[in-house]
């Protein structure tokens, strides 16, 4: 295909476009390698780095932002607070994209409220949870997501239940939900792809394990367990709009779902061990649950609904951004304080 030389992608931009400041994170850590694969994704998906705006809250998650996409906005706002920031930023200009970046800390302990409620407004964002069962940046204390019995030897056992990320974000309606593992770039890569093409919510539950804190083979969020206990749902490929469908050879029929994005894009599954439909919300239901009851690290696309309206598609905004109109554009005309002026007196 004629187009743009090798290393410039569609949007005329190269790999490098799409990088952020080197990490300060520590060396191994899973939240590293998720942001080396949405460099990746969003390269490979010609976006624009300035259709994008980048959120986080507080953490070693929240920090990844630096880490990719320079040219983007962002805002690195407060400990489990990123969703309501991110939700007056993006009525501010309804056309930006918005990738949030989180940890299980900021989301499911101290955000789990606001988490819940940006989930059934179906803010037009990626909501990335980099999900290692522990608070890294405040030296190692157990969140929300850690399993009951993890013993650290600062920490003592956990005695609580753990949140299950997924299933709070399915029960909250939120309309496209997977899980990934950081030790599993290729999924990651494609699950990201997929989420950039949703129009709503799209929550990625990546398992990131914390190399200083939680990494010992038997905890549930280390590279470890997630290599030995991780079942994929399918193989995941994401086919952009108009691109040329390349993978017959490689999937038969029966083994094969596609579901259409609303930008005309596809994302083909092929089904491993199981018949498994995305956009059942029951099924999805289920799978967590024996997921969870059988200690499997289910990971793939487990819901997606690609037809309810956005945030934004929900309210008669103008095409301009909020945030550009002037005040010739807000003023109303002469007739109109007119026809106002009248029904009060
Ligand atoms: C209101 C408030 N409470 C507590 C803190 C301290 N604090 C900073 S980060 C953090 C937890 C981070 O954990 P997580 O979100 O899982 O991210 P990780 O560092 O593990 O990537 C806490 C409790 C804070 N910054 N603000
Ligand atoms: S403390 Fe843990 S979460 Fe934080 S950067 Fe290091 S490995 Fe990553």
């Amino acid at each position: 295909m004629a187009g743009a030389p090798a290393n410039l992608n569609l949007a005329g931009l190269s790999k490098n476009d799409y990088r952020g400041n080197p990490t300060t994170l520590c060396q191994g850590c899973g939240h590293n390698s998720i942001a080396n694969q949405i460099v990746a994704a969003m390269y490979e998906m010609n976006v624009v780095p300035e259709n994008v705006a980048k959120f986080s809250g507080i953490g070693c998650s929240s920090k990844s932002p630096t880490y990719f996409m320079s040219r983007s906005f962002g805002f690195n706002s407060l400990h489990g607070r990123m969703p309501s920031i991110a939700t007056g930023a993006l009525f501010g200009d309804h056309r930006l994209k918005g990738i949030g970046v989180s940890g299980d800390g900021d989301s499911a302990s101290i955000g789990m409220g606001q988490f819940k409620h940006v989930m059934r407004r179906n803010l037009n964002m990626i909501y990335i949870i980099e999900n290692n069962g522990v608070y890294g940046l405040t030296k190692g204390q157990f969140s929300a997501t850690a399993e009951r019995g993890l013993s650290l030897k600062k920490q003592g056992v956990n005695p609580y239940m753990p949140v299950d990320i997924c299933m709070e974000a399915l029960v909250s309606s939120a309309t496209f939900i997977a899980r990934s593992f950081a030790g599993n770039p290729k999924q990651v890569k494609e699950l990201l792809k997929a989420a950039f093409a949703h129009r709503g919510i799209a929550v990625l539950d990546i398992i990131s394990p914390c190399v200083t804190f939680n990494n010992q083979d038997n905890a549930y969020h280390s590279y470890a367990w997630g290599k030995d206990h991780e079942e994929p749902l399918h193989d995941i490929t994401y086919i952009a709009p108009r691109s040329e469908i390349i993978l017959e050879e490689e999937m038969k029929d029966g083994e094969v779902r596609e579901v259409a994005m609303h930008d005309g894009s596809t994302i083909i599954l092929k089904n491993l061990e199981q018949d498994y439909n995305p956009t059942d919300r029951f099924q999805a239901l289920r799978v967590l649950e024996e997921a969870h009851q059988n200690n499997w690290l289910a990971t793939g696309l487990i819901y997606v609904n690609p037809e309810k309206p956005a945030l934004a598609d929900t309210y008669n905004l103008v095409d301009t951004p909020l945030n550009r109109l002037t005040d010739v554009d807000l003023r109303p005309a002469p007739e109109m304080i007119e026809k106002i002026n009248a029904l009060m007196f």
